[in-house]
């Protein structure tokens, strides 16, 4: 029998913008529940979470890192992620192992970009969220202003679940306690506005409470959950990780007010793909099939390939066999593990709820569904919204011959990160590494350094662009070569038509009568589609157009599969040329955050780059986010503009938005760059 029942588990990840101390805060937990003997430090570089030796370097968490305590009979899994945006994705891949994100504020700072990003996704995933308000002993910290700032960003139903008392040294309860002395505010009016809320989903609790004034905690329990679960409630609670203020309490309040599996929103299972996808009812019960979702892959070099995964139905034993995603072939799973940090520790058993590892399963990949039954096949989680990357560079070996061992590695590095994309641009020949920022960047070059002892040199690369029509136009080729003895022959006549910008590409066979035989029409897909990869302006990818064939002639006996493909590449060439085809540049979603007196400068400086400004938020006192629509070929170096106007002080992201047409200028020179670099190669 497992040890504990899904009803004594809680799942908590610990998301918000970094430095707020969610590292330090883990440290205080577990050392609190006595999982460790004393805490260690971020800056020593002795915590649990922030084990990795770039980790440790950069004072940063780089990854999601999993742990787990024992607080009386409940068993409280964790996860670390890191804050900083470059490394956001790690945080959103956490979401679906937990019912809890804890939101983690700097009392300091504020609301930062990542606090309200991680507020938003936890949203979208129907997660139950709090707000973790820590550093509360630090000098020059406004709390009520802190409470009423994040109230008026997120909500009225952010409301104080506990608050500061003895000058920042400890917190007291308003949720099972009416009265008490507090910093701030005043407990009895917390407690009363938190139950004021709660009553709100429940109708005949709130009569009962109208009528009698008070209502106990065991009758708040169930509306208490529903609140959460509907996010009309998002407790607010204070904690000093460095001075322990809170830390029991917020324990406490994990056990006692948060979600376990069964009352948690379940999580979102679909069967089959697209608009044709069925959810499918998961229940959090030990006896029935397993079903458990991989939102994490480490690839150590000792361990090899280390899947983490969280349990959302059955029991996972040492004798389990497990199947991932629609593979027939099972898996034993030998030992179940348990995460600390860098540790696995073994464990009997993995129930619903729990967050376990398996090690040495090659075949396992991030996002992947482990079950223990073909009833489960075709069962994956509702999609996760990352950010696209669109920070990039083109990457070089520095040593000649270790081309495929670099190409090796970035694989391994883009199968733990979601926001790592490693791209091979067949139109410049260069090998692409696209993430979130330039840390980002330099830790995968790190990583590539130090874990798998290869260099590379790096630049920008060539800007994505691509090539489309923009009105319906014929083409025509008759291809006839007679050369010795068997002769060539096939002819193509085809229509081309633009279509909706990122529809991408379609192929529709209109061939009546069998003029061109059923079995080259493949070939002529191939022909046309050699031309997709390099367009005729400027050798860029050919996007959004419509290839109708729909007449030809055939030979019986020269006709070829050759003959056909080249005929359906000229006749596509001779279409695009009739079709007025432009280049078409990636716009981006530039999000700026700085002080505000740096925003004229700033939006200044967006005009001159082509940009459209089309809004700006006060996202905390004296510090605003803009908003802007920017060519990304604009954006080159942004990292450093960004610095010497803002002095270091402004923060950014960008995503890709669309494709729009470059200005005639713009296609002009890229137009004379190609027919250049053709002229070259040719000689
Ligand atoms: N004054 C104060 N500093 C803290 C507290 N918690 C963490 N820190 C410091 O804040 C910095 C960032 O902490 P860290 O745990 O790495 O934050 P994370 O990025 O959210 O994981 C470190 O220098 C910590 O020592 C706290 O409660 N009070
Ligand atoms: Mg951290």
């Amino acid at each position: 029998m497992p040890k504990f029942s899904p009803e004594m588990i809680r799942t908590v990840a610990l998301v918000g913008h970094g430095a707020a101390g969610k590292t330090t805060l883990v440290e205080a937990l577990l050392h609190r529940a006595g999982a460790i003997q004393s805490m260690g430090s971020v800056e020593k570089g002795s915590t649990v979470c922030d084990f990795d030796a770039l980790e440790k370097s950069y004072q940063h968490s780089l990854n999601a890192a999993i742990v787990h305590l024992d607080a009386g009979d409940t068993r409280v899994h964790l996860i670390d992620t890191p804050g900083l945006p470059d490394f956001v994705g790690r945080a959103i891949g956490a979401l679906p192992a937990v019912e809890t994100a804890a939101v983690v504020v700097n009392a300091q700072n504020g609301i930062e970009m990542i606090t309200s990003r991680m507020m938003l996704w936890a949203a979208k995933r129907n997660l139950c969220r709090m707000i973790v308000i820590n550093k509360i002993d630090a000098e020059n910290v406004d709390l009520p202003a802190l409470v009423s700032q994040i109230q008026a960003t997120f909500g009225k139903e952010c409301l104080p679940i506990n608050l500061p008392a003895g000058g920042a040294k400890r917190v007291v309860d308003c949720f099972f306690n009416p009265a008490g002395e507090s910093d701030f505010s005043s407990v009895g009016e917390a407690h009363q506005a938190l139950i004021d809320q709660v009553v709100e989903v429940d109708e005949a609790l709130m009569s009962k409470y109208l009528e009698q004034g008070d209502v106990s905690p065991a009758e708040l329990h169930a509306p208490f959950e529903q609140a959460l679960r509907e996010g009309h409630l998002i407790p607010i609670c204070f904690v000093s990780a460095r001075n322990g203020a809170g830390v029991a309490e917020l324990l406490d309040i994990f056990v006692k007010l948060m979600p376990n599996p069964t009352e948690g929103n379940p999580p979102q299972f679909l069967r089959g793909e697209g608009a044709d996808a069925q959810p499918v009812t998961c229940h959090p019960d030990p006896s029935k099939h397993v079903l458990a979702h991989v939102f994490k892959v480490m690839i150590d070099p000792f361990v090899g390939k280390v899947g983490v995964f969280r349990v959302h139905q059955g029991t996972i034993t040492r004798d389990t066999q497990l199947y991932i995603g629609e593979a027939r072939k099972p898996f034993r799973v030998g030992h179940p593990l348990l995460l600390q940090g860098k540790e696995f520790v073994e464990t009997d058993a993995l129930v619903p709820g729990d967050i376990g590892a398996v090690a040495k399963v090659d075949d396992v990949h991030f996002d992947a569904v482990l079950h223990d039954s073909h009833d489960e096949d075709h069962i994956h989680l509702a999609p996760l919204e990352f950010p696209t990357p669109m920070h990039s560079l083109a990457v070089e070996p520095k040593r000649r011959g270790d081309e495929q061992r670099i190409s090796e590695a970035l694989h391994k590095l883009a199968a733990e990160d979601p926001t790592f994309k490693v791209t091979h641009s067949a139109a410049s020949n260069e090998t692409v590494v696209s993430g979130l920022g330039d840390l980002h960047m330099r830790y995968i070059l790190d990583r590539l350094q130090s874990q798998y002892h290869v260099e590379v040199t790096s630049k920008p690369p060539r800007i994505p662009y691509r090539e489309t029509i923009t009105a319906k136009a014929e083409g025509h080729h008759r291809h006839k070569k007679q050369t010795g003895g068997a002769g060539q022959f096939g002819e193509v006549y085809l229509r081309v038509e633009p279509l909706k910008r990122g529809a991408g590409f379609e192929f529709v066979d209109a061939v009546k009568g069998g003029v061109i035989p059923t079995q080259y029409i493949p070939a002529v897909e191939k022909g046309v589609r050699q031309v997709l990869e390099a367009g005729p302006i400027a050798g860029y990818p050919v996007h959004d157009v419509r290839v109708i064939v729909y007449d030809g002639k055939h030979h019986p006996v020269d006709s070829k599969e050759v003959a056909f493909m080249s005929a359906g590449k000229r006749a596509f060439m001779d279409a695009i040329a009739k079709a007025r085809p432009i280049v078409l540049e990636p716009i981006v979603k530039l999000e700026i955050t700085a002080p505000e007196p740096k925003m004229g400068d700033i939006a200044g400086d967006i005009s001159a780059k082509r940009g459209q400004i089309s809004g700006t938020d006060a996202i905390a006192p004296g510090t605003l986010a803009i908003k802007a629509q920017v060519p990304l070929s604009e954006l080159t170096n942004y990292q450093a503009r960004l610095k010497s106007v803002t002095a270091g002080q402004g923060t950014y992201s960008i995503e890709l938005s669309h494709y729009e047409p470059v200005p005639p200028t713009v296609q002009k020179d890229l137009a004379t760059l190609h027919s250049k670099t053709a002229q070259a190669e040719e000689q």
